[in-house]
């Protein structure tokens, strides 16, 4: 199996799918192509179909077998890899999360393009306008309604996932947390506690020292 990815350091909708693999340690390889260089239409044309980084390529499900979009990616990894795990297994649970992921792929337009994805971004804040603090404002929100359904007793070990246990809702908000950080935006307390779980994990640091080691600069929002 192989993922299709952007530059780590930028590509936000790469390190979903990549994250959930990676966390599930289900064995795959990468095909990277560097957005905005001289071959990426090249390789775009031969691997992705919609002209856009992650695609997945599975061979072993059936030849030619292509998945493009981040969120179907997840959903496919899920269901071929994962027996479903990777969404709550509690039905309301799971319709949150779903609602949650795709309120993400959908909108957060200003999150977007004002805060991109540069995982190597040593933290500082910048001046944030209306628009973002509306949708930092809006993240937070779910956030704190996800962490409420598993933390009973808010003390310092209740620090969980989203939903419990790592679930593509985590996957899927993975570069929010990320930005969150290279922008030193202020959350309240339980946040900063999930904020710091995730960027600890293991499978984001590993990615985070790719990025770190890849040299280009893109001056270009929202990729
Ligand atoms: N909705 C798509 C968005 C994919 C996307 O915009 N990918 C960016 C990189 S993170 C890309 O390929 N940009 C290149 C381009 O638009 O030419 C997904 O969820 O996978």
């Amino acid at each position: 199996m192989e993922l299709v990815i952007g530059n780590k350091n930028y590509s936000s909708w790469s390190l979903r799918p990549w994250l959930l693999l990676t966390y599930f340690e289900v064995k795959f390889s990468e095909i990277h192509i560097k957005l905005f260089s001289d071959d990426m239409h090249d390789k775009m044309e031969k691997y992705c179909p919609n002209k856009k980084v992650p695609v997945l390529i599975d061979n072993k499900i059936s030849s030619n077998f292509k998945v493009w979009d981040s969120l179907a990616i997840c959903e496919t990894i899920n269901e071929q890899y994962l027996d479903g795990r990777a969404w709550p297994k509690n039905i309301n649970e799971r319709v949150l999360a779903r609602s949650i992921c795709s309120e993400m792929h959908a909108g957060f337009f200003a999150l977007r393009n004002e805060l991109p994805m540069n995982c190597r971004r040593k933290p500082s804040s910048i001046k944030l306008t209306e628009a973002v603090q509306q949708d930092i404002s809006r993240v937070i929100q779910i956030w704190l309604n996800c962490l409420s359904l598993h933390n009973e007793s808010l003390g310092e070990d209740n620090n969980q996932f989203l939903f419990g246990e790592f679930s593509i809702a985590d996957a899927y908000f993975m570069p929010v947390v990320s930005r969150f950080n290279s922008y030193a935006i202020e959350v309240p307390q339980q946040v900063n506690q999930y904020i710091n779980k995730m960027l600890s994990l293991p499978a984001y640091q590993q990615w985070k020292k790719a990025a770190e080691s890849e040299k280009e600069v893109i001056a270009v929002a929202e990729i």
